[in-house]
């Protein structure tokens, strides 16, 4: 970390006019997910300790009830939001259904709207691998001033004002866009402070890392296995490598770094896919856009499709340019045959 290493605080305030952030409520918005993130790091950090002292007593290391980290992290963002008065609604993973969020003085002031996975990956918890949380944000669509409604989640990803991730790896990161390039911040544990640590994030020109669960191979469409039939040929520059962590912010992160795709196809066991297009497809989509990157349903472009549920499905393909752009070519040979 050199000591010209610009701070998340200082990185926004630089950026206040450039990002367009008029009224700063967006910028308040990015310090409320750095102030949460960094309480859910402190308790993912310590979960195989706290189930551990948790066995041995009433009440776990923090002196409160063993709860699901998921539950936990959901908790920590929307009460971090909430109190803060940046947002007019909240949707989450966890919650069935969206959060009105009002002023103290029961107005409906705010216009962004935020949605959220609080905890994705959170099966990894148990194996020490890295999670992450992933987050949206949108300019509400009804008047201000009226309570939140369906309708201003339910905007295609193209009208995001914002989004990123923050990945609980063996360092924690807030990766995040604003339709400026996308920017990574490394927390330096010992303060707690975000350095930015990966300006301009690009995906490498030519990827050669593919992620998926092979596991499925049978299930997915014929598209899917030829590709990935293609990727371990022995042509050109491949067979490529293939890497798959089982949370999508530490595969997606990786493969924005060297150079990758992502793919969760439909397949019998997902037949619509298994990511939710408003707050793990689309956010990640926006992130890799700006950074250069590709993201589609293996057909359309992702942050095109307009929603019609808080919760739906969307088969993902993600990553280098140049490796969504053959998977796609390979989806549609396959649908010509
Ligand atoms: P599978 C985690 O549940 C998640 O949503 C992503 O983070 C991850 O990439 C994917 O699901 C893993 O799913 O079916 O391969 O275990």
């Amino acid at each position: 970390m050199n000591k010209h290493n610009k701070t998340l605080g200082e990185f926004i305030i630089d950026n206040q006019q450039a990002f367009q952030y008029s009224s700063g409520e967006l910028s308040r918005i990015i310090n409320s997910i750095r102030l949460a993130a960094k309480v859910v790091n402190y308790k993912v950090n310590k979960a195989g300790l706290v189930d551990i002292i948790g066995g041995v007593g009433a009440q776990n290391i923090q002196g409160e009830d063993q709860q699901k980290l998921d539950v936990y992290a959901n908790d920590v963002f929307i009460q971090t939001l909430i109190n803060r008065e940046i947002v007019c609604g909240i949707a989450s993973e966890e919650n069935d259904d969206f959060i009105t969020v009002q002023g103290n003085d029961n107005s409906h002031n705010n216009k962004y709207v935020l949605l959220m996975d609080p905890l994705d990956g959170s099966s990894n918890i148990d194996v020490n691998v890295s999670l992450g949380t992933i987050f949206s944000v949108y300019r509400r669509i009804t008047p201000i001033g009226t309570p939140v409604t369906l309708e201003d989640f339910l905007q295609p990803g193209i009208n995001q004002v914002a989004a990123g991730y923050v990945i609980y790896g063996t360092s924690t990161m807030l990766v995040y866009t604003t339709g400026h390039g996308v920017n990574g911040f490394t927390m330096n544990p010992a303060l707690g402070t975000f350095y930015l640590s990966h300006p301009n994030m690009q995906f490498p020109e030519n990827g050669k890392i593919y992620s998926v669960n092979e596991g499925n191979y049978i299930h997915f469409p014929q598209g899917v296995k030829d590709y990935i039939k293609y990727c371990q040929s022995e042509e050109e520059d491949r067979p490529y490598t293939s890497r798959y962590i089982g949370s999508l912010v530490s595969d997606f992160h990786r493969n924005m770094i060297k150079g990758g795709i992502y793919l969760y196809p439909t397949s019998s066991k997902a037949p619509k896919g298994k990511l939710r297009l408003l707050y793990e497809g689309n956010p990640m989509a926006f992130l890799a856009e700006q950074a250069g990157g590709k993201c589609s349903d293996g057909e359309n472009r992702l942050l095109e499709i307009v929603p019609t549920e808080l919760h739906q499905r969307v088969p993902f393909f993600c990553g280098s340019k140049n490796m969504v752009d053959k998977a796609e070519e390979f989806m549609r040979n396959a649908k010509e045959k």
